[in-house]
């Protein structure tokens, strides 16, 4: 009788844990992208393009000893295979010949130190504190609009962002205004509830103004804190579509004048110089108040951040560098070129 207790019982906890271990597994599985893990930091996520752009460096100044004019040309070509651009690449060399004339750079070892300095002084001049924060945070509700070309991180993006926001103990409101897609409105629902935001949206093929009017009506009424705004990928081309844009930013303005208070503007870095084309003529079209550069992690060619910089008059506010909540960063300088060059 005891010894049948004592079987039952084992085979009872042997169930318990069992089925706690299933569960513990599955809630694990799931979470796999929800959660977010402790952030790693940038220079692990830009390996990529600290490896592309150094390590070339290294392999050129231990192949030549000396700073002569083979060893500059190769060097201009490097920072145009890293998406410097050729304005910005032609602007860092004169500086480095500027230098090498002051007898200022003695041997090849000390290129790297001077190439570092040029880029962070150029990167600089833009920003006070070598980061560009979002304005008017104080304003209720503060309102943010996304735009960019299809597939770039909009919407990840915004995830993102809200996660930031609700985790801070403010309330979001996206609004779905990419009603393009069916898959679009119901991928912004499931980034609602995961990062707790509320969602405004209307049935696929309504008209994005429309989505916008109601949820901006909804936000003030309510008091959100924070109200997201997503839309449909457009390519910068597309003259009616551009103007939609306008037409969404007039209904919001409608209801809160000073807002949005940011129009940012999502490219993908690893899309190279066509980014800064797209900048240009999205902000045409909108007004940008800044740039989010994403896939950072995924390429070598972030020195795209720099070209950015350089050819446009749009500060670069946030980098997506992975798919975790913490891969989104606000864009620091001094971060950015110590994880490039140290
Ligand atoms: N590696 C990496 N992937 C990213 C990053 N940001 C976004 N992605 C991925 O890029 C893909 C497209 O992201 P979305 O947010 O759907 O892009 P979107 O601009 O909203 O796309 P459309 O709505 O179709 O125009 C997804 O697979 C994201 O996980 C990033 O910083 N790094
Ligand atoms: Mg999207």
């Amino acid at each position: 009788m005891d010894s049948n207790i004592i079987i039952y019982s084992a085979v009872a906890l042997f169930i318990v844990f069992a089925v706690i271990s299933i569960i513990l597994i599955i809630r694990k599985k799931n979470n796999k992208i929800t959660v977010s893990s402790q952030p790693e930091s940038l220079k692990l996520k830009l390996a990529k393009t600290k490896n592309g752009l150094l390590g070339k460096l290294a392999e050129l100044v231990n192949l030549r000893g000396k700073v002569d004019a083979e060893l500059i040309d190769d060097l201009e070509e490097i920072l145009l295979q890293a998406d410097v651009g050729v304005k910005a690449s032609f602007d860092i060399i004169e500086s480095l010949k500027e230098e090498i004339r002051l007898n200022k750079i003695a041997s090849a070892a000390n290129i790297q130190a001077y190439l570092e300095e040029i880029i962070r002084k150029l990167l600089l001049k833009d920003y006070a504190d070598g980061t560009d924060h979002f304005k008017n945070l104080d304003s209720r509700p503060f309102v943010v609009l996304f735009t960019g070309v299809n597939g770039v991180g909009k919407t990840t993006t915004i995830a993102k962002l809200a996660k930031r926001f609700t985790n801070a103990g403010k309330s979001v409101l996206m609004i779905a205004a990419d009603t393009f897609r069916a898959a679009a409105i119901d991928q912004l629902a499931i980034w609602a509830d995961r990062t707790g935001a509320d969602i405004m949206k209307q049935q696929e093929g309504s008209d994005p103004s429309s989505v916008v009017y109601d949820g901006m009506m909804k936000a003030v009424n309510k008091k959100f804190d924070v109200v997201l705004i997503d839309t449909a990928g457009r390519q910068h081309t597309k003259i009616n579509l551009m103007n939609e844009l306008s037409k969404i930013k007039r209904t919001i303005k409608k209801i809160v004048p000073d807002a949005p208070h940011e129009t940012l503007l999502v490219v993908d870095a690893t899309t190279g110089q066509n980014a800064v084309t797209q900048a240009e003529l999205f902000n045409k079209a909108t007004d940008l108040t800044g740039l989010v550069l994403t896939k950072l992690d995924g390429t070598a060619k972030g020195g795209i951040v720099i070209g950015i910089k350089h050819q446009l008059d749009i500060p670069v506010k946030l980098i997506g560098v992975g798919e975790t909540y913490n891969d989104l960063r606000n864009f620091d300088v001094n971060e950015f070129v110590e994880a490039i060059f140290e």
